[in-house]
């Protein structure tokens, strides 16, 4: 069984390829932590194993070296994945091909200028629209009477396709574009409704609209914004963001999104096992009490069940004692633009705290539309204190929110709870609910 170390930043849809694939095939991926895009992959070290410095990149745990995304997503795949047949292998690599060549740099030349990557020049935008009408219109037609792209089963080629596909379906096929594609669309989301890409990519919302030009955006990426403006924005934002844009992420709850039952008999507590293997660096959690209060149990009966039953079933199991819950609210508001960008805000920070999740649970949500947008979130972790300062890798992000505990016997905090976990409501201001991520 493949192993090994993926070097990426995240939610990168090139190492979507492999992480899925791997999902499928019950790989080992470690997604290296502390990797820092830019400066990880432009290290001595890092080049002298991958000399591009590009990632994703991929390390196998006898210390062999993989580049391109496509041959990491090869790498640990299985036979079902590959092809079984040399057909089969053909046909996917054929895929493979076809999503580099025809889809990805007329995706890139259409989605990226909007994205502020890259300068927006109509012609270039418009000569990529129909080279994207070109692809889709193949694509739809092969898929008129098939389920997958090559043979009965989901392989290789659906996962790189449709990852290719991620951002022109996330960022500018709204509703009318994506309409003559019917058949692509089903496929689409066939694929990335799979429980396995759910646990990499998250609920993933397709286009309402097509994202719009934003000369600002470009600017700002290209430094044009006085230094010391783009400073204070990037150390109360995201201080490591990728070049490349981020998607939203896993933890938006979904009913696809169902986790195995719980099977405890008696109360044991999972997130003391879980936190007593957990091996290298101490938990900060492990050395709290025990407590009754069975946190993994909680979040899968939340995954599985409607919130008539999980909103009930956490105040029934909820140890006051030893937890606590908060209420975060987003401090700098009027930096919120696009949702999309509040969204990966959220996801970011999901990310960057993803040693947390053991003793924590939150549900944030994000209110309001494009250009007045706010995100509030009810926390709930172990112990009775602010938990970032308890390591020094949960320090990133906090600070950009206001913090307040909540008194678990106020109707007020039952409120609270009800609404952030049920994704229902208005912020303080009136705005509608518009999307919500769960941290689990
Ligand atoms: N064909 C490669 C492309 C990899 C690539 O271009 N990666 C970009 C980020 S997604 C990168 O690392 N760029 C860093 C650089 O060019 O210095 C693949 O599919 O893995």
């Amino acid at each position: 069984m493949a192993s090994g170390t993926l070097y990426t930043y995240p939610e990168n849809f090139r190492a979507y390829k492999a992480l899925i694939a791997a999902r499928f095939s019950g790989a080992r991926i470690k997604v290296a932590e502390d990797f820092v895009f830019g400066e990880t992959n432009k290290s001595e070290g890092f080049l002298k194993k991958f000399p591009l410095g590009k990632v994703p990149a991929f390390e196998t745990c006898d210390g062999n070296c993989i580049t391109e995304s496509n041959a990491i997503a090869y790498y640990v795949a299985n036979e079902q994945l590959r092809g079984k047949t040399d057909l089969e292998r053909a046909l996917v690599i054929q895929w493979l091909d076809f999503a580099d060549s025809e889809i990805l740099p007329a995706s890139c030349a259409w989605v990226f200028p909007l994205l502020g990557i890259m300068p927006y020049h109509k012609q270039t935008v418009e000569h990529a629209k129909e080279d994207i009408n070109k692809a889709l219109t193949v694509l739809n037609s092969h898929l008129l009477t098939r389920t997958y792209l090559v043979g009965e089963r989901l392989t290789l080629a659906d996962i790189c396709v449709a990852m290719t596909l991620l951002h022109l379906y996330q960022y500018v096929l709204e509703p009318e574009l994506r309409k003559p594609y019917q058949n692509v669309n089903r496929w689409f989301q066939t694929v990335i409704y799979q429980p396995e890409s759910i646990a990499v990519i998250g609920a993933f919302k397709l286009a309402d609209k097509t994202l719009e030009y934003d000369p600002k955006k470009f600017a700002e990426t290209q430094g044009k914004v006085s230094k010391k403006e783009k400073k204070e924005k990037e150390s109360k934002k995201e201080p490591k963001e990728p070049k490349e844009p981020k998607e939203s992420k896993k933890e938006s709850k979904t009913s696809a999104e169902k986790a195995p039952a719980a099977a405890t008999e008696e109360e044991t507590d999972a997130t003391d096992e879980a936190l007593a293997a957990e091996p290298k660096k101490k938990n900060p959690f492990a050395s709290m009490p025990k407590s009754s209060f069975d946190l993994d149990d909680f979040k899968r009966f939340y995954s599985n069940e409607d919130e008539s039953k999980s909103i009930p079933y956490f105040w029934q199991k909820f140890d006051p004692e030893n937890y606590s819950i908060w209420f975060s609210e987003y401090k700098y508001k009027n930096e919120l633009t696009k949702v999309f960008m509040s969204c990966n805000l959220i996801s970011g920070m999901y990310q960057r705290l993803d040693t947390m999740r053991k003793g924590a649970f939150a549900s944030a949500c994000i209110f309001g539309e494009d250009n007045d947008n706010t995100i509030s979130g009810i926390w709930i972790w172990r112990g009775q204190d602010l938990v970032f300062t308890l390591s020094p890798d949960w320090q990133v992000d906090y600070e950009s929110y206001s913090w307040t505990k909540l008194d678990p016997s106020k109707e007020e905090t039952k409120d609270l709870v009800k609404q952030y976990l049920s994704w229902i409501g208005t912020d303080k201001e009136g705005r509608k609910f518009n999307q919500g991520k769960v941290f689990k």
